[in-house]
């Protein structure tokens, strides 16, 4: 294994702030960049935002900014977002630095030079909103395009072309030469069947918006504007240093890129042709993650369903919020986002069989053994050892194919193993028998399976892995994982602190729902949410006035004691079923949060309920008295 890794997540459009899909991708990518460190590897991890094309060109004349303050706008809300979460990457590269223009400038000088560009005349269908070029084959009807079904445009340009077509065969064999090159392996079948079916040379400059960077200098052509995807692919060298200081160049031999799987083509066709003509190294590694939904429901801004990470982090955890997501959903399958199944991630596997496992230890360690425990041996648990490091051996191949959800399946084994020595080992009634020896080599054997599993969930949970190791007293480092995790180490003793329960319990939902499952399920079948219907305040009243509205039979002007000092007034409409003087002195139910209207001049503060059908209406009441203003539910 090579001692350098360099991570990349996409960098992402300042078109759009960031919600939970964009936090999936830089989480991944974070974990990865962490694992590394921890294995002593020399690590890069780049992160950023792509901030030209005509799509920001829209967005920015949308809200009456140029693009650039614009792009300055969003994309230190990424950086802010990716600061808080504590991403730990090494660069946040935007697409407007000067080094990264320089160097997407030096890329298309070369393959200008090297004849891999030629200038030619483009006709076809352009999607705005994917960036991306489209052949009428692969339109849906009526020209929309493919991926996101909005419609598409017509192009005539004067254009510079990639020649694609040049690389059909090479990219064949490079997916060939490691079956970990595109993950999930299952993508790289769909990659394959793309590239057999016969790559068209690319267009590679536009002319209608000017939002991108020039060509070089020696091109002489002012008029166009790079490719938003060459530009944006390129900024995985450029932020090493490709193209002007070369500074981190080194790191660029060992590149995992970390993308949804919306761009797997851009990533794995066209940028390793691009790299090949720049006599580039390709990447070693390509992670394609699913897609997150709400609900069941796709995530967007018209929809008013998207999720702020922030927030999500804010109310249940940053990082119960990091294993949620990596636990909850197979990698590169398209998950869910339902509060229900995060609470009940934070309840079971956190609280429970983590959280709880420490609190065990750590209560007995106190109370039988001041906090300071020491074994002689392990001979006890031969069995469960061997269990644990079998367990740990099946872990590696599963990082390293990036099934991170089993990874965390089958390092919870390893906490369950704890859980039920402590059950079945009893030492509570060994104490009694005055075996305290033995007890202390199942604390010991405790710690020691803590302190491993800490270091494993570590690139995943850093801060709570730190709060277990503190409460070891130990720390982890790359040392310690070598010790602990590659040469399978036990430790004999054990000075332990007390510490705080590491995981809260959730009894409830802390964010509102989503709109969308509400607006699709009223759509369909005219159903409400529990949280939809909590918004209409309901209130027991007694009425107190009551005359009718001149000039007009049905309107009659109440005055309702709903319990807040001061009547309240409200127009009702059921003057023709009830006598003013018959109202008066009665009870009725009122709706209390209605927005005030005016009815024949008369400002109406609440709805009084009522049942209406051929005979005539008939009030709601409360079958007996209750109190003024008590809330009806
Ligand atoms: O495509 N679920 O940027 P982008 C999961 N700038 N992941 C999601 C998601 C969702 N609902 N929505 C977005 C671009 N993502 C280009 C990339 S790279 C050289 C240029 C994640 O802002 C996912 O990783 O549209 C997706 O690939 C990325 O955000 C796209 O972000």
């Amino acid at each position: 294994m090579s001692d350098r890794f360099y991570v990349t997540s996409p960098i992402y459009y300042v078109n759009d702030v960031p919600h939970i899909g964009h936090a999936y991708s830089t989480i991944i990518s974070d974990v990865l960049a962490r694992e590394a460190r921890l294995r002593g590897r020399e690590v890069y991890f780049l992160t950023g935002t792509d901030e030209h094309g005509q799509k920001i060109e829209q967005a920015a004349k949308a809200k009456n900014e140029t693009p650039k303050a614009y792009a300055d706008k969003i994309s230190g809300e990424f950086k802010r977002l990716w600061d808080y979460f504590d991403i730990t990457y090494d660069r946040f590269i935007r697409t407007t630095d000067f080094d990264h223009e320089t160097g997407v400038q030096k890329a298309f000088e070369i393959m200008l030079k090297n004849g891999d560009i030629y200038k030619g005349d483009f006709e076809g269908r352009y999607c705005v909103s994917c960036e991306t070029f489209w052949s009428d084959s692969q339109l849906l009807e009526g020209g929309a395009c493919p991926d996101c079904g909005k419609p598409t445009e017509l192009l005539k340009e004067e254009n510079y072309f990639f020649r694609m077509s040049a690389y059909q065969d090479r990219l064949l064999k490079w997916y060939e030469s490691d079956e970990n090159l595109i993950l999930p392996r299952s993508r790289r079948n769909e990659v394959i069947r793309f590239v057999q079916g016969g790559l068209e040379d690319l267009s590679i400059t536009r002319t209608t918006f000017e939002w991108g960077i020039k060509l070089p200098k020696s091109a002489d052509d002012p008029k166009h504007v790079i490719y938003v995807w060459l530009d944006a692919l390129m900024n995985y060298v450029t932020a090493l240093g490709w193209g002007t200081d070369e500074k981190n160049t080194r790191f660029w031999s060992n590149a995992t890129h970390v993308i949804g799987k919306d761009i797997l083509r851009f990533h794995a066709i066209y940028w390793p042709a691009f790299l090949m003509s720049l006599n580039l190294a390709l990447p070693k590694r390509i992670a394609a993650h699913g897609w997150w939904t709400r609900d069941g429901a796709k995530m967007s801004k018209s929809k008013g369903n998207v999720i702020n990470p922030r927030e999500v982090a804010d109310a249940y955890g940053l990082e119960q919020f990091r294993y949620f997501m990596l636990r909850d959903v197979p990698f590169g399958q398209d998950g869910d986002f339902a509060q229900k199944a995060l609470i009940d991630r934070i309840n079971s596997d956190l609280a429970n069989d983590l959280g709880n496992l420490l609190n065990r230890l750590l209560g007995m360690a106190e109370k039988y053994f001041a906090l300071n425990i020491k074994a002689v041996n392990l001979p006890r648990f031969g069995e469960e050892k061997k269990q644990i490091d079998a367990l740990i051996a099946s872990l590696d191949p599963l990082f390293e194919a990036l099934q991170l959800h089993r990874y965390l399946e089958e390092l919870w084994k390893i906490f369950a193993i704890g859980n039920k020595a402590i059950n079945d080992f009893k030492p509570w009634e060994k104490m009694k028998d005055a075996k305290a020896d033995q007890v202390a080599e199942l604390l010991v054997f405790i710690a020691n399976l803590l302190a491993k599993g800490a270091t494993l969930l570590s690139p995943i949970m850093p801060k709570n892995a730190d709060l277990i190791a503190k409460a070891l007293g130990i720390a982890i480092n790359a040392p310690t994982r070598k010790a602990l995790i590659d040469q399978g180490g036990w430790i004999a003793s054990f000075a332990l602190k007390a510490q705080e329960p590491l995981f809260e319990r959730v009894d409830s939902l802390r964010l509102a729902e989503a709109p969308t499952a509400t607006s699709a399920a009223n759509e369909k079948s005219g159903l409400i949410t529990i949280d939809e219907f909590k918004k209409i305040e309901m209130k027991v009243g007694l009425v107190a006035e009551a005359k009718k509205i001149e000039k007009s039979d049905k309107l009659l002007l109440l005055k309702v004691d709903l319990g807040e000092g001061k009547p309240r007034q409200i127009v009702s409409g059921i003057g023709e079923f009830y006598a003013p003087e018959a109202l008066v002195g009665t009870q009725v139910c009122v709706v209390t949060n209605l927005k005030p209207a005016k009815l024949m001049g008369y400002e109406s503060n609440g709805m009084v309920l009522a049942a209406k059908d051929e005979n005539g209406l008939r009030l709601a009441r409360p079958d007996a008295a209750v109190a003024n203003g008590t809330p009806i539910k």
